[in-house]
């Protein structure tokens, strides 16, 4: 399989969910949002997105499975997965903001080859195979050259469930203030990790993530040259539901500012 001309396909895929979401935005009243559980937002958009995705990609690869967040498709592949948030940053959405996005990501055996980022109100669509860089809307991209913490624009997303360990999160917070160029929030881990990949954020960390929140975003940030972590060295950032990601030049003073306050019990 040539994963090049596979990823083509996936943006035009992710484009046409991303367009539906975008024409759904226009009229979406919060009425018709439901509850997956605290805090747990989702609507007919987020399962009609992934339902035309799931169809999409089983075509374009019968023999992968899929791991999804409104779990309309469930069943494994032996060989491909393909990982799926079909709207990262629903919060965004139902509020009007434009900073949401559909994650889709293809993984092989445990690895990530393949990701695609597209968000419809920007028209940006982020994506890269394993091996061949990253790109934006067909432009190669490169994460930023800032040497320093001190250089740097922060993201991350604030706990929106877990709350026992807000204070520690909190304080890390604050380091990061105190030491960084400024810290920002913008609700969608997809584009978070997006704009690291494409130099516009130096880092960005957050707990709590699940693997569709991340998974293309991941490799988007690695074949632009930036690193990923959990809050420690190493470990599963992709199941591990805690990511650090970085141009690579600020990644270990990253990992001191969060150890100074981040405790594991
Ligand atoms: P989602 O919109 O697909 O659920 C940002 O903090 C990340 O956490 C997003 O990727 C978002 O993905 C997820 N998230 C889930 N519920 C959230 C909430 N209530 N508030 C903020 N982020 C939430
Ligand atoms: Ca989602």
């Amino acid at each position: 399989m040539d994963l090049q001309q596979l990823c083509l396909k996936v943006n035009d895929i992710a484009r046409e969910a991303g367009n539906y979401i975008k024409q759904e935005s226009a009229t979406f009243d919060r009425s018709k949002i439901e509850l997956k559980g605290f805090n747990d937002l989702v609507s007919y958009v987020d399962k009609q997105a992934e339902a035309q995705l799931v169809e999409a990609l089983r075509s374009l690869l019968p023999e992968a499975g899929f791991i999804t967040e409104e779990e309309t498709a469930t069943e494994r592949g032996e060989k491909y997965n393909w990982i799926i948030d079909p709207l990262d940053g629903t919060t965004n959405f139902t509020h009007g903001l434009h900073h949401f996005g559909v994650s889709i990501a293809l993984m092989e055996g445990q690895e990530i080859v393949l990701g695609v980022i597209y968000a419809p109100m920007m028209d940006e669509c982020f994506y890269a195979t394993k091996g061949n860089g990253a790109y934006l809307n067909g432009k190669q991209i490169k994460v930023s050259d800032a040497p320093a913490l001190k250089d740097s624009l922060i993201a991350t997303g604030f706990p929106y469930y877990a709350f026992d360990l807000t204070q520690q999160y909190l304080q890390v917070l604050g380091a990061f203030m105190a030491t960084s160029h400024g810290v920002r929030r913008i609700g969608s881990a997809a584009l978070d990790l997006a704009y690291v990949a494409v130099g516009r954020f130096e880092g960005f960390f957050e707990y709590n993530l699940n693997a569709w929140d991340v998974a293309a975003g991941v490799i988007i940030v690695q074949e632009a040259g930036g690193k990923l972590s959990k809050f420690t060295s190493g470990g599963d950032y992709i199941f591990g539901r805690e990511i650090v990601a970085s141009n690579t030049f600020i990644h270990d003073e990253m990992l001191q500012t969060i150890a100074l306050h981040w405790k594991y019990n």
